[in-house]
């Protein structure tokens, strides 16, 4: 759809509706249309005054983000000029704003003169979550109308804002309980009558003289907003650009505004922000779980275990609004359970970001128990208690017993069979895995995984319940490690590997947080704990093929006792009370020994060999679980990376930087580590096929 601007005359006012679903995006056609309607308002000699509004469920979302990835059309409109036209209008113009006014969007309702939105709008300028910055005069306009720092924020930060928080901001005129299109249009022609002078944004001086002499004000934000903008160009580019309002006039910082807007429309960066935001919405689409799937209503909830992972899960459900019941196995560690749960709320209490009241209530949604007949009325229970499949098949079997025969029975297993957990109950069709990862009350993934008999009932409703939970939810099959652990195997494998060949950790770790991720494997490892995996790697011992290479290294590590951070030690060594991890000599010396007992002779890694031998066998796993239909699209994978590992989301996840790379590169280079390494190494046939081909992961059907 191509959409539309409609016309339509209220007496003396035209209304201006902006009319291309699903979000009124401001495609080419659309910017045509609106300036063509724009100029027969102002050329109308019986319209006195102009309301813009939105059609539909919104404003408008902003420009069309699909047209991003082609240049525009010869003769295209050009946004800001319009918007140039609409400010400098001498018949007042109203924005009546509903549901959203997002980006280009925003900017619409800059240019206008007075600004009236609907309770319960959200609005704000989200360019800089798409690597790229307002175009259409924000980063101008904004500043102007309600002061440096706080466009700064606005424009920076991405967010949507509510509605009452623009009005404080400043861009919000109005919030409008009544029929806001009709008062608008009151409004309108009141202004009209007034004669009074219109207040345009890009007039207004007073911010702008207020911040001049204090050019800090610019370093001063960079350097707070230094830690989360790490590796991402926009927030720069959007703080340069803001700069502008205190060193160049309006029109000529409007023409760099749009250069620079055209720069980062172009690099890989907006291509990867802008692939994650699609990427976001595609998990959602299940071939075979049709958007028409009877979903099942969640009004409470269960958790078994309330240890580290279950007490985090107990508290996204209550953060959600959602009543939850926590079953232990003992008064005891049912206790210590709820009083990580209270800690961790009075934590965020003390910082601020919730306020004792918030943390009553959650709290009070949290029912501890330790009676299973107590999950008897939940309407989803999610198991989290130790990775062991006997104690898992246990407490499925008695879970099956007291909850009613509706309620979806969850696992959040790291490692176990889905379908042998199901197999444990009368209900495998109500039964799937809810992978959360840790700290489960803050990190955004869950990787639900379908069993064989799974149903697409309770595939939609776990898929809803994810969204509820402000999390994203992503479907994957029953593999080892499911999608993101088995890829991670891949990459801490080779890591170890180097490792013994004649790297450090701390070089591996610095070279892996360059480029972009939030800690290497080895300050990973020491912040999740040593001890689990170890007791994972015992168990799979006697499975393991002979023929394949094992680096002994961690395991050496964990025989001193070295868990990490909770015992002061790990791969690196910890201070007192510190979690700064230092460089061990000891460890330095338990590798040099492995190399020396496996004959290896220690070489130097360069920093640009590890990329490559780590990161090309991740994306090699990638090829394979997407081969076998364990992931549904090489996006869903991206999308599990960026959520539960921090991979960076400016490389747009591991598979869009592989396509990035090229596929060909990532397969050749792959083909000869399998020559010199093994057969860890050997190249997905999927890579293969699609490297000899010239095509990438995002062209898989
Ligand atoms: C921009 O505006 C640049 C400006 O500065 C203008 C520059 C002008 C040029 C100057 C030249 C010099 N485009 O999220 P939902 C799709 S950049 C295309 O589930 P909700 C979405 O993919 C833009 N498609 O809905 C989905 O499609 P599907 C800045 C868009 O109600 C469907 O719409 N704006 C789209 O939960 C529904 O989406 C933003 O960053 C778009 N802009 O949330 C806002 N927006 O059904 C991005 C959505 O096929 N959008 N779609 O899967 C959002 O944040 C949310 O979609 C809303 C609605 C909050 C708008
Ligand atoms: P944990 O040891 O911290 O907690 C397990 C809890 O289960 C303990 O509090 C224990 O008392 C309780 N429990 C044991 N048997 C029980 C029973 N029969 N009934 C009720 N409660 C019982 O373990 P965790 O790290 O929270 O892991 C739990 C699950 O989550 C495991 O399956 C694990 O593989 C998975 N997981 C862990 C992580 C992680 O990073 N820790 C991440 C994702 C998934």
């Amino acid at each position: 759809m191509p959409g539309s601007v409609t016309f339509e005359r209220h007496d003396d006012v035209a209304l201006l509706r902006l009319d291309n679903p699903p979000v009124n995006g401001l495609s080419f056609a659309m910017r045509a249309a609106l300036g063509e309607r724009v100029a027969q308002a102002l050329a109308d000699e019986a319209v006195k005054a102009i309301v813009i509004a939105g059609a539909d469920r919104m404003f408008c979302g902003g420009a069309d983000i699909r047209e991003f990835s082609a240049p525009p059309p010869p003769g295209a409109a050009h946004l800001p000029a319009i918007l140039d036209e609409i400010e400098a209008s001498p018949k007042p113009v109203v924005a009546a704003i509903h549901g959203v006014a997002a980006g280009g969007g925003m900017e619409v309702a800059l240019a206008c003169h007075v600004r009236l939105a609907a309770p319960g709008t959200r609005l704000g300028l989200p360019e800089v979550t798409l690597g790229i910055l307002p175009g259409a005069g924000g980063t101008q306009r904004m500043p102007r109308l309600i002061g440096i720092e706080k466009a700064l924020d606005v424009i920076v930060g991405g967010k949507l804002h509510p509605v009452e928080k623009a009005l404080a901001l400043g861009f919000v005129d109005e919030c409008v309980e009544g029929d806001l299109v009709e008062t608008a249009i009151a409004r309108a022609r009141r202004l009209a009558a007034d004669g009074a002078p219109l207040r345009r944004a890009s007039k207004l001086t007073e911010h702008l003289e207020a911040a001049l002499g204090r050019p800090e004000i610019f370093d001063d934000f960079r350097k707070k907003m230094a830690k989360r903008a790490r590796g991402f160009d926009a927030p720069y580019a959007c703080v340069d650009c803001v700069e502008t309002t205190l060193t160049m006039p309006y029109a000529e910082a409007l023409k760099n505004e749009r250069a620079v807007f055209h720069r980062l429309r172009e690099s890989d960066q907006s291509a990867a922000q802008r692939h994650a935001f699609f990427a976001e919405r595609e998990v959602a689409k299940i071939p075979d779980v049709p958007k028409a799937t009877p979903v099942r209503s969640i009004a409470s909830a269960g958790v078994v275990g309330c240890g580290t992972m279950g007490g985090g899960i107990a508290m996204s459900i209550a953060n959600a609004g959602l009543p939850v019941t926590v079953l232990e196995s003992s008064p005891e560690a049912l206790d210590r359970g709820m009083a990580i749960i209270r800690r961790n709320y009075a934590a965020t209490v003390s910082k601020g970001r919730l306020s004792q009241a918030q943390m009553d209530a959650r709290l009070a949604r949290i029912t501890p128990t330790l009676d299973d007949a107590d999950l008897g009325a939940a309407d989803v229970v999610i198991e989290a208690v130790f990775e062991e499949l006997p104690l898992k098949k246990e407490v499925f079997a008695r879970l099956d017993l007291v909850c009613k025969p509706e309620a979806i029975l969850a696992t959040n297993t790291s490692t176990l069979d889905v379908d042998a957990i199901a197999a444990a109950t009368s209900r495998p069709e109500r039964v799937i895995g809810t992978h959360f990862f840790s700290p489960a009350n803050v990190m955004k993934l869950m990787e639900n995984v379908r069993g064989a008999r799974t149903s697409p009932e309770t595939i939609a409703t776990v898929m809803k319940l994810s969204k509820k939970l402000g999390k994203v939810g992503v479907l994957v099959g029953v593999c080892d490690g499911f999608v993101g652990n088995r890829m991670l195997y891949a990459y801490r494998r080779q890591a170890d590997f180097l490792l013994e060949e004649g790297a450090l950790p701390e070089q591996i770790d610095r070279v892996i947080y360059d480029f972009g991720l939030p800690m290497g494997p080895y300050q990973m490892a020491d912040l999740a704990g040593l001890d689990v995996s170890w007791r994972v790697r015992k168990a799979q011992a006697p499975n393991r093929p002979a023929h394949l290479r094992y680096s002994p290294i961690a395991d050496r590590i964990c025989e001193q006792g070295r868990y990490g951070q909770k015992t002061g030690a790990g791969w690196y060594r910890y201070e007192e009370g510190s979690r700064l991890p230092i460089p061990d000599p000891a460890i330095h010396e338990l590798i040099a020994n492995v190399s020396a007992e496996l004959g290896i002779e220690r070489r130097a890694i360069s920093d640009d060999e590890i990329i490559p031998r780590c990161l090309y066998p991740l994306v090699n796993e990638g090829a394979k679980i997407l081969d076998e239909g364990l992931a549904l699209r090489a996006g869903d994978i991206d999308v599990i990376w960026m959520h539960g590992y921090g991979f960076p989301r400016y490389r747009g996840g591991p598979m869009f930087w592989a396509d990035l790379v090229g596929l060909r590169t990532i397969y050749d280079t792959m083909s000869r580590l399998h020559d010199e390494h093994g057969e860890w190494l050997a190249p997905a046939p999927l890579l293969k096929r699609l490297a000899e081909q010239g095509k990438g992961f995002r062209e898989v059907d």
